[in-house]
């Protein structure tokens, strides 16, 4: 018996199967029971009541099913199409073991999902064979299945990774504006886009007056948390999601409006002045304050950014010798 058996390998070494025979006839169970008695590799359970299939499939996780069709108050094909339904049977291998042998009823157990069909009862070694063929199937199966999901899983890591740090690199650690590097490319690309559309650009210049001395007096660590309050005004002042607020460096900020007009971006400059001053930070005798120059433009074949933004220094600059706590044009 054993050295018949040994005609068809055992699985390697990391393999092994659980093969689920579902037959309401005990003698059948038997009978299997005994055909596989001697193969370490091949472990059985089995099951006569067909009511009770797919629980105990699901407890018992095996690697190959084999089903009867004949069974009283359930149909074998019945269960095939259910074991394809269900995500803990859904590929696992089924051979379907009966004693109907016309073609009509194996088409309609491949139909119905079956893997194999094997006629009751079969050789042993066939048994064995098919066994051992389709659990390596399976594994092979699984272990490409799962393989496959954690390379999904680990680019889908490693792309979320990749944004977060794109984001990272566009933001200012301090306040959560954007940064120097991410105002000079969004003003590059808007200078670009009201360049073709001839539509206007304006430029907010912010420059929080006398920081030095605010340093000097309450430190360096109170002048950072002024400069985050003052970007939450600078980040609330425009309301337009195609606006961007960023940090110029130190206590610089600027506003990129587009499609906007002098008069507007005046005005959003008044309000920012004002809100800041709102803010009522103490500062010596007086409060925190703002300067801002602005500058609007419709861009030409011969300006730059750079020329742009010189302008808005300038007029922070005038709002600076005016007296500070301004806007300037
Ligand atoms: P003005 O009104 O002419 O702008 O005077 P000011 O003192 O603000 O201008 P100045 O350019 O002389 O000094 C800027 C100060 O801003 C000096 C520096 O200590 C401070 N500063 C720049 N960056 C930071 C920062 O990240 N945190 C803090 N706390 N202070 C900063
Ligand atoms: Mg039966
Ligand atoms: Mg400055
Ligand atoms: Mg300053």
């Amino acid at each position: 018996m054993t050295q018949q058996s040994e005609l068809v390998p055992p699985l390697a070494d990391n393999y092994s199967s659980m093969v689920l025979l579902i037959d309401d006839q005990v003698m059948v169970c038997e009978a299997v029971r005994r055909a596989l008695a001697n193969e370490p590799d091949i472990a059985l359970h089995f099951c006569t009541d067909p009511l009770k299939a797919m629980a105990v499939a699901d407890e018992v996780k095996p690697t190959v099913i084999l089903q009867d069709l004949v069974m009283p108050g359930v149909d074998g094909l019945h269960l095939v199409k259910e074991y394809r339904k269900h995500s803990s049977t859904h590929s696992v291998p089924v051979i379907v073991l009966s004693s109907k042998e016309d073609p009509a009823t194996k088409g309609e157990a491949f139909a119905a999902g079956a893997n194999d069909y094997l006629v009751k009862l079969p050789d042993r070694i066939e048994l064995i064979a098919r066994i051992r063929y389709h659990t390596r199937a399976y594994l092979d199966h699984v272990q490409r299945d799962a393989a496959y999901r954690a390379l999904r899983e680990s680019q889908r890591q490693l792309i979320s990774a990749n944004l977060e740090l794109e984001r990272l690199t566009r933001i200012d650690g301090l306040t959560g504006l954007g940064n120097r590097r991410y105002f000079d490319e969004y003003l590059a690309a808007e200078w670009k886009r009201a360049l073709r559309a001839q539509s206007p650009l304006s430029l907010l210049m912010i420059d929080a007056d006398n920081f030095k001395r605010y340093n000097d007096a309450y430190g360096h660590m109170a002048g950072d948390e002024v400069l985050k309050q003052i970007a939450r005004v600078i980040q609330g002042s425009s309301g337009r999601s195609t606006d961007l607020a960023a940090r110029y460096g130190g206590e610089e900020f600027v506003i990129v409006l587009v499609d906007t007009l002098l008069e507007q971006s005046s005005s959003i400059g008044e309000r920012l002045v004002q809100s800041v001053r709102n803010l009522n930070i103490p500062h010596g005798p007086d409060r925190v304050t703002v300067s801002v120059g602005v500058a609007t433009t419709v861009p030409n074949e011969n300006e730059t950014p750079n020329d742009f933004v010189n302008a808005a220094d300038l007029a922070l600059f005038r709002a600076k010798s005016e007296g500070r706590d301004r806007v300037a044009l």
